[in-house]
């Protein structure tokens, strides 16, 4: 080992340990069914979200366990109408590239029962767009570890979050999604993730049939 890298690992009792107040069961039961019931909206209400909801959301994504315990993200929450237009029409300059000859055959083809397309009105309607950074370095310039895995899995507990407190939320990914920096003037150790768009559902609020469907347990989960 390096002389310098002899810092000692500090412990402590294990403090403030979570016990769920039901059986797991019980537990496990009433999180699924919030989960099973979350679907990616595209038509959002305009109806305002407080900020104090918006920051629990990301400190619920913040407790998310990171390489090293580097917590390499950052969550630019936008309300601003006009900032909003920007990305929406950033974003939308994209898709236009993407579904014009961006995306193969293919893609095009699995995206068809989705019925997206390069009209974006959620990012202009919705009451806040959340904007997922990941730093490709600490801000002290220092290495981070397993970037990807971090952040996917700080995004994947916002999401939960929002559910939990019944909003609507899509993980959208204009690509490139460049633009978000340069918008948003982020700093160079930072690269867009991924533009989560926070709201209510419309009332009239459609969502695809088919996405309904998932894999049966058996395909996804192997016992050994
Ligand atoms: N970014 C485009 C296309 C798109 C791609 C995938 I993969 C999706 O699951 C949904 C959309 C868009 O947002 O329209």
């Amino acid at each position: 080992m390096h002389p310098e890298c002899v810092t000692v690992a500090e412990f402590v009792p294990f403090p403030d340990r979570y016990e769920p107040p039901v059986s797991p069961e019980e537990a496990l039961s009433t999180f699924h069914d919030a989960m099973r019931r979350r679907r990616s909206v595209r038509e959002f209400s305009d109806k305002p979200v407080p900020r104090e909801i918006i920051e629990w959301l990301v400190r619920c994504a913040h407790t998310a366990p990171s390489g090293a315990n580097k917590q390499p993200w950052r969550f630019v929450c936008v309300q601003n109408p006009a900032v909003k237009q920007k990305i929406r029409e950033a974003a939308e300059k994209e898709e236009r590239e993407f579904y014009s000859h961006r995306a193969n055959e293919e893609w095009l083809k699995d995206l068809a029962p989705l019925g997206t397309d390069e009209t974006k009105e959620f990012l202009t309607v919705a009451p806040w767009l959340v904007i997922v950074f990941q730093l490709v370095q600490d801000d002290d310039g220092s290495q981070v570890y397993y970037l990807k895995e971090s952040v996917g899995l700080a995004s994947g507990m916002f999401l939960a979050a929002a559910q939990l407190a019944g909003l609507a939320t899509l993980t959208h990914t204009p690509s490139p999604m460049k633009f978000l920096g340069e918008v948003l003037q982020r700093p160079d150790n930072e690269r867009a993730f991924l533009l989560i768009p926070v709201g209510y559902s419309a009332d009239d609020c459609r969502v695809p049939k088919k996405a309904l469907l998932r894999k049966p347990i058996d395909d996804v989960m192997i016992v050994v």
